[in-house]
């Protein structure tokens, strides 16, 4: 199966082969964790971060938990998607009239170009987390919208074009605290501000077990012949906690609300020592995804127990044959 892929040519992509012996759809770096656990001077843990290519090399949104115990989000520029050089200061953000916009907290950054303006989503504060959106066109000037949502709202990911001369964002209405639920809705805006005609994609799973508390979707869509391919989290809960992992789904080119196939079995759970133990211990949290048309070489970034970040890496055709179920 050769799969059409439309995202920038990507010969540089961040890439190891399968290691021998390995069956499984998606292996993990020899580099993990890519970050040590405290790359800034105020920070003191970086993981569920974002990245995409940018000029030669690549611009990553990095979410750093300050040592005050709170997240914000910081830049960050590698020239080979392994190793990266984190600002110190987080982002300044402006309203659109040029006013100062902090944010009291920033977390899980999801990053995307469309057109020529990169926008970045993220789980921010009003009386309770919602979706907070910005844009840069450059990564140092940085514009805040305002939240595309009222609370409470995470996982806000924007689709890398308008489809139907509209933009859209996949989210997941959530509540105050740790959410013991949640499934994806889709909703739609004509200009980055305005967001409605919700619809709900898909939910929790009572089939799958490594997904039947809640679901989130994890990097951008990436746009394929075969559909839009939505790699998400899926959440269970144990004894001890809940347990993150991640599988995958593809979704109409035209309407992507609905829901072609969807996977049975994760593409990944914890399994690696920085994946199971951590500051929030059995977390793979995915937030980035990189795929070079020319080759199929996919690369995902996550966040490893709320401590690291890692990156695995596969080729389009086996995730999307997986997905499909033919494995
Ligand atoms: C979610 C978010 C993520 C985090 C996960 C596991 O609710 O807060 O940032 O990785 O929990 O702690």
């Amino acid at each position: 199966m050769r799969i059409e892929v439309f995202h920038d040519p990507l010969d540089n992509i961040p890439w190891e082969e399968r290691p021998a012996g390995c069956t499984s759809v998606l292996w993990r770096s020899s580099k993990n964790p890519i970050l040590g656990r405290n790359p800034v001077r105020n920070g003191s843990r970086v993981f569920n971060s974002a990245v995409t290519n940018f000029k030669s090399g690549f611009v990553g949104v990095f979410r750093v938990d300050h040592k005050d115990g709170r997240p914000q989000l910081h830049v960050g520029f590698s020239e080979d998607g392994f190793n990266w050089k984190l600002r110190e200061e987080d982002i300044e953000w402006v309203s659109e009239s040029g006013k100062p916009f902090p944010t009291f907290y920033a977390y899980d950054p999801r990053l995307v170009r469309i057109e020529d303006t990169y926008y970045i989503t993220f789980c921010t504060d009003d009386h309770g987390p919602t979706i907070g959106v910005g844009m840069t066109k450059d990564f140092e000037r940085f514009t805040r919208l305002p939240n595309a949502f009222v609370p409470f709202n995470r996982n806000g990911v924007l689709f890398p074009k308008k489809i139907n001369g509209k933009y859209l964002m996949l989210n997941r209405p959530s509540d105050m605290g740790h959410t013991p639920f949640g499934d994806i809705f889709l909703s739609e805006s004509d200009d980055m501000i305005h967001w409605g005609n919700h619809r709900w994609v898909m939910g929790r799973s009572s089939h799958n077990w490594w997904e039947n508390l809640k679901i989130g979707t994890g990097p951008v869509p990436l746009q394929t012949s075969e559909g839009w391919l939505l790699i998400y989290h899926g959440v269970t809960l144990t004894c001890n906690g809940y347990v993150y992992s991640f599988g995958g789904a593809l979704l109409d080119l035209k309407d992507p609300s609905k829901v072609l196939y969807r996977c049975k079995d994760y593409l990944m759970t914890p399994e690696a020592d920085y994946e199971t133990c951590g500051f929030v211990p059995n977390v793979v949290f995915p937030c980035a995804l990189l795929c070079d048309p020319s080759t199929n070489r996919v690369a995902i970034y996550y966040g490893a127990a709320d401590t690291h970040v890692a990156v695995a890496f596969g080729y389009l055709d086996e995730i999307i044959d997986y997905v499909k179920g033919n494995h």
